[in-house]
Parts: structure tokens; C-alpha cells; sequence
């Protein structure tokens, strides 16, 4: 695995939930840095998003206060940030495809931290590789199905595009902005992503979602889909947007669900001083929704 050079010891790097992540258990989840930031559109920062949500974990309480339990005695495992800096585009998808396919030959639930959205597409296929009737659950305020953008289809901008032609069924969830194009796509397809407007006027638009899926779940979190209030830090903070409840009321039918997830990325977290909440967010955010498999008993816990 291509890790960053003198990453290796765990005082260069932070991990997940700090020291309080050491409970000496075997591992049931493993997190996965990819500071990637290639193909940026707007802001910029994003090679900085999972080390600050790292660096914010350790403030979370591991007793979860709407589960009433230690999630952390689930077993987490930081693994040394990916070398993707130093490559192209095509050799940084191909290190993470592999970091995510050698945690799932291990057993492990891939938690991965981007960088760029891009980071998605080769997780997704190394899911596929696992589980060939994957379902995806895209978080965003974007579409992310435009054929190529800034002339290289390895963009963030397309990351679902890239999915589509994987063959994998998704879901897309919080949706507020996208193009002409990639509309007239949707309405070929017969495709209804869950978008803020139609959220708003379903009130049954989570038990709609759920009743589209039909295998284990890939649920990718742009945090670009949440509400910008609560979710600042990010290159497109689009107006409107998931809110707390709603995207936790997700990730626990999700956790909970028929089929269950069987991975998970946030992605396009870019720090921005003064937004610090915006990191710890995002870790609470995965902590929840591990607290959920957890709950649902996909993931086991010794001792609460
Ligand atoms: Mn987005």
C-alpha cells in the first residue's frame, strides 16, 4: 500500500477519536485518509479535510448521547494517509481502489476520509468487486454526472458519471444545483434523485429511498449536501441543504436498513478558520452513523 513517507508512526498523523480509539479490541472499522485535491472547481483545501476531521474527533464524547453507548469498543483502526500527492490522477484512483479492496479482504468497514469526490468512484468499485448488487447513496448538492469536466472525466464533478458506468444502481440525496446537461441526462434515464425541492414536499421521501435499494448500501457524504449553516467548510456551499436530523434520520434507516452499509466516504471537507465546527461535524457525523450499524448489530460491541 502506498502510504505517505514517516506517516507511519502515530505521532505524525492523528486518528480517529485519539487515543480513546484504544479499547484493544480487533478492529471491526477501518478509517482511510485521501487527501486528494486534483481537480478542484471552486475554494480549494479539500487535501486538508481528513486530517481535520481527525484532528476534531478526539472532542467527541465516545458515549454517544443518542445511543447511549461506546461505539468505540467497536474496534477503529487509522490507517497512515494515502500518498496521492505525488502521482496522477489515474495512479491516485487506482492506490485507493486498492487501499479500500485490501480492508474489505480483511473483514474491516472502510470509512473513507476525502479530499475530492473523486475518491469515490474507485471505492466504489472496489465494493462492487465485493458485492455486485451495490447500491450507492450519494449525499450532495450536485449531481456529479457530467461526462468530463475541465477536460478529464477523473473529476469531482463527474465522480457519478463514473458510477453510472460501473452499472451500480444509486440514489441521490440533497441534490440543489447542477447543469442543463446533466438534467437532460436524468430525464432520459427516468432517474428521481431526491432533490431539496422535493424533500421538502415529501414527506415520505426517506421510506421512497429506502424502497429503491436492493443490496448493500456505498453511502458516499459530499458535505457539500448538508446545509451550509451546519456545514460551512466546503468549496460549493450551496444554500438549503440537508439539515442534522435529516441526514442522521438517513444514515440510521440506512445502518438499519434491509441490506444494511457496507462502506462509507466524507468527502470535500475543506477547512476554512473560523468554521471549525464544520470538521467536528463531519466526525460526529461518521461516529453516529457507526453507532448505528452498531445498534442495528451489524457491527458488535463488547462491552457498552
Ligand atoms: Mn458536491
Amino acid at each position: 500500500m502506498v502510504y505517505l513517507e514517516g506517516m507511519n508512526s502515530s505521532a505524525a498523523y492523528p486518528i480517529f477519536l485519539g487515543e480513546e480509539s484504544k479499547v484493544g479490541v480487533a478492529p471491526q472499522i477501518a478509517v482511510i485518509s485521501a487527501p486528494l485535491a486534483k481537480t478542484l472547481s471552486w475554494g480549494g483545501g479539500t487535501e486538508f479535510g481528513p486530517r481535520a476531521i481527525l484532528d476534531a474527533s478526539p472532542a467527541l464524547e465516545v458515549f454517544d448521547d443518542e445511543l447511549l453507548q461506546e461505539t468505540v469498543q467497536a474496534g477503529i483502526i487509522t490507517r497512515p494517509p494515502l500518498a496521492l500527492a505525488d502521482c496522477d490522477l489515474a495512479e491516485a484512483c487506482q492506490r485507493v481502489r486498492a487501499a479500500v479492496a485490501q480492508e474489505l479482504a480483511a473483514g474491516l468497514f472502510p470509512v473513507l476520509l476525502g479530499g475530492e469526490h473523486t475518491v469515490s468512484g474507485p471505492a466504489v468499485a472496489a465494493l462492487r468487486d465485493q458485492y455486485p448488487d451495490l447500491h450507492v447513496v450519494q449525499v450532495d448538492a450536485h449531481l456529479d454526472l457530467r461526462a468530463s469536466y475541465d477536460g478529464t472525466p477523473l473529476s469531482h464533478a463527474c465522480v457519478m458519471r463514473r458510477v453510472v458506468e460501473l452499472g451500480v444502481p444509486f440514489s441521490q440525496v440533497g441534490i440543489r444545483s447542477f447543469s442543463g446537461e446533466e438534467w437532460q441526462l436524468v430525464r432520459e434515464r427516468g432517474w428521481r434523485p431526491f432533490t431539496m425541492a422535493r424533500i421538502h414536499q415529501e414527506a415520505d421521501w426517506l421510506e421512497q429511498l429506502l424502497a429503491e435499494i436492493r443490496g448493500p448500501v456505498y453511502l458516499t457524504i459530499d458535505v457539500d449536501g448538508l446545509d451550509p449553516a451546519i456545514m460551512p467548510a466546503t468549496g460549493t456551499p450551496e444554500p438549503d441543504g440537508l439539515s442534522w436530523r435529516q441526514v442522521t434520520a438517513l444514515t440510521r434507516a440506512l445502518a438499519a436498513g434491509q441490506h444494511g452499509l457496507v462502506g462509507m466516504d466524507v468527502v470535500e471537507l475543506a477547512p476554512r478558520p473560523g468554521f471549525e465546527h464544520a470538521a467536528f461535524t463531519a466526525a460526529k457525523l461518521i461516529y453516529r452513523t457507526l453507532g448505528y450499524m452498531a445498534k442495528a448489530r451489524r457491527l458488535s460491541i463488547t462491552k457498552e
